[in-house]
């Protein structure tokens, strides 16, 4: 039987809105705050970078879930806390941050994935190394329904793992991607029957923690040199730059953001 170590450094167990315990050299990341469907709060990103950072030189393998059968994994950013009159994923937003560490984790990351997932958690589980679903999960990328311009390098995620006119389908539309197109398109790499994806999903990230642990961390810093490896023109960056600052300071961006808080539907007037 695997021993399991509960970690709950700096602070009750009760009040973390993401659990972190040790299963032998695999760390478990639950998201645990339905009640906000998962929102990736600032809050409960600090509890996923808190137990991430604890996995360090233990955890040859993570896995990132939540809770057994949720209808939601994560509805992504918590729109409440987005800034119209900055850059909503800037480099310093807490989500932004979680995506590198999870990129940047020794150990590779896998999510496994029940229920819909929304916006930057779509981002959240392509940052992961693997994803493994069952058909509950769904995936919409969801900018377009607050006026929001996704940033260059969570565009690049995407490139880097679905073919171009399928992003453009995904974000153009918002509508989710259902788990047999995912599979389909790439986003997904098992996509199981809810009753096998636990077991598949643990086997797996055991047959990971089995191998040499210094080849695999280097394949995975090389694989993320390789494909970050993007070469762009500063000028063409900074063309880029500018061309999102007009859409997140529009009324339309404030729009969405205020509709959504308000529960209504948002009317964009395209300035
Ligand atoms: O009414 P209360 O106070 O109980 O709160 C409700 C929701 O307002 C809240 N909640 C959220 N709060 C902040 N940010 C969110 N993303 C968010 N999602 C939900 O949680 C409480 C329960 O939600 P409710 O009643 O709607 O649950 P449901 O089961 O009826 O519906 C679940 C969802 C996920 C279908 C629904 O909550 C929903 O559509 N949420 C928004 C999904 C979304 O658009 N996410 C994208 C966020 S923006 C983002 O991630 C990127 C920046 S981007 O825009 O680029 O994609």
């Amino acid at each position: 039987m695997t021993d399991t170590t509960l970690i709950t450094a700096g602070k009750p167990a009760e009040e973390r809105l993401v659990h972190a315990e040790l299963r032998g050299e695999v760390g478990v990341l639950t998201l645990d705050h339905d009640s906000r469907r998962n929102a990736l709060s600032k809050a409960l990103l600090d509890d996923l970078n808190a137990g991430l950072d604890e996995f360090s030189g233990k955890a040859r393998a993570v896995i990132l879930r939540a809770r057994p059968d949720v209808k939601v994994w994560s509805a992504g950013h918590d729109i409440g806390e987005l800034r119209s009159n900055a850059d909503p994923l800037g480099y310093e937003d807490p989500l932004e941050y979680t995506l590198r560490a999870i990129r940047d984790f020794s150990a590779p990351v896998i999510a496994m994935v029940q229920g819909s997932v929304w916006g930057g958690a779509v981002d959240l589980v392509l940052s992961c190394d693997m994803v493994v679903a069952d058909e509950t999960a769904s995936f919409a990328i969801t900018p377009v329904n607050i006026g929001l311009p996704y940033n260059t390098t969570g565009l690049l995620h995407f490139m880097g793992r679905v073919p171009l006119n399928v992003i453009k389908e995904m974000f153009f539309t918002a509508a989710p991607v259902k788990s047999n197109d995912a599979i389909r398109w790439g986003i997904v790499n098992h996509l199981l029957a809810t009753t096998e994806l636990e077991a598949f999903s643990f086997n797996l990230a055991e047959t990971i923690v089995a191998k040499a642990p210094l080849a695999v961390a280097v394949i995975k810093k090389q694989l993320k040199i390789l494909s970050d490896y993007q070469p762009i023109a500063a000028q063409i960056f900074e063309q880029m730059e500018a061309m999102r600052r007009e859409v997140y300071e529009s009324a339309d961006f404030q729009e969405g953001i205020d509709a959504f808080l308000k529960k209504r539907k948002p009317v964009f007037k395209g300035h």
